[in-house]
């Protein structure tokens, strides 16, 4: 197994050390910023301090050459060319807060993390890591770094007062599960959009699936697809008829799920191959999603392919 790639060590550790803060500050900030973001989206305050949080921590790390944002229009330069095939800086592509809404109403919400070796915007074959962290009853982190995938419980030190300076950063990690990988039986679903605004072979696909499995959306993708990493099963923001993109964006939301799943064995698509292939034309496209065991995402593709 390769040496960890300390780059993307630090950078998980940078995401690792803003966890306790931002979600601290979650409940000062359920309300809209007044501002949108450049897919068009209401901004919570929420997810301008996310924003500006993650910024500051990868920014300082050695290695990371710029900065991207679903709330900013641009990459930021933060300090070295981003190379193509590994050399430089590598490129870091951020959904500082997804799941925002889920604010209003307490539940899950979390920050997904793409790390690339290409300038953005890049398919997903370009990333060497990815990951998310959730914010749920607990903080955790999933990380797939090309050494496996694995589950980390994320906490403040005892007594600590968040984000410190050098080494300490004010959090523990602790490995709670490593070498994650979907379980054989998928067990749950989750399909986002309006029954009305899906296409009907993925409707068709959808009421198969609601015979066989149980289900489990929440309105934030990275607690939808955290149920999928661990029950198994099937996760999709599909493209919708008004929407042939789907909503969720290729470089911040579905390029680093699409990594996790498929570095624990499962499968994603963009609807008619994986998503890590999606060609890009800029760092906003959308993309729908679909994620989770293999053979249902393979009867995704079969089902649409009738269409
Ligand atoms: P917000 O960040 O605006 O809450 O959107 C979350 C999200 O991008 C993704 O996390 C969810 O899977 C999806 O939107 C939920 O969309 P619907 O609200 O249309 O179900």
């Amino acid at each position: 197994m390769a040496d960890p790639d300390p780059v993307v060590e630090a950078v998980f550790d940078a995401v690792a050390a803003t966890a306790p803060t931002i979600r601290d500050a979650l409940p000062g900030r359920r309300v809209e910023s007044g501002a949108e973001n450049p897919s068009g989206e209401t901004v919570l305050a929420g997810d301008v301090y996310a924003d500006e949080l993650l910024l500051e921590a990868l920014s300082a790390v050695e290695g990371v050459g710029s900065f991207v944002s679903e709330e900013r229009p641009e990459a930021i330069d933060v300090g070295g060319a981003v190379g193509e095939d590994g050399e430089g800086a590598y490129a870091v592509a951020i959904d500082p807060l997804d799941g925002s809404s889920n604010l209003r109403s307490n539940n899950a919400m979390g920050t997904v993390v793409g790390i690339y070796d290409a300038p953005l915007p890049a398919t997903g074959r370009d990333l060497v890591a990815a990951g998310y962290v959730l914010y749920g009853p607990i903080t955790t982190m999933v990380v797939a770094d090309g050494s496996g995938v694995r589950e980390e419980v994320v906490e403040r030190e005892d007594g600590s007062e968040g984000l410190g300076d050098g080494d300490d950063a004010g959090v523990t990690r602790s490995v709670v599960a490593d070498d994650l990988a979907l379980p054989d039986e998928p067990t749950v679903y989750g399909f986002g959009g309006r029954v009305p605004d899906w296409p009907d072979a993925f409707r068709e696909y959808a009421r198969e699936v609601e015979d066989e499995l149980k289900l489990r959306y929440g309105g934030a993708m990275v607690g939808d697809v955290n149920q999928v990493v661990t029950y198994g099963g099937v996760f999709a923001y599909p493209a919708l008829v008004d929407a042939p993109d789907g909503k969720l964006r290729l470089s911040f939301e579905a390029n680093p799920i699409a990594h996790v799943i498929e570095s624990m064995g499962g499968a994603s698509s963009n609807g008619s191959g994986s998503i890590l292939d999606v060609e890009p034309e800029g760092i906003h496209d959308r993309v729908p999603l679909y994620v989770g065991n293999e053979e249902l995402v393979d009867r995704l593709e079969a089902a649409l392919d009738e269409e």
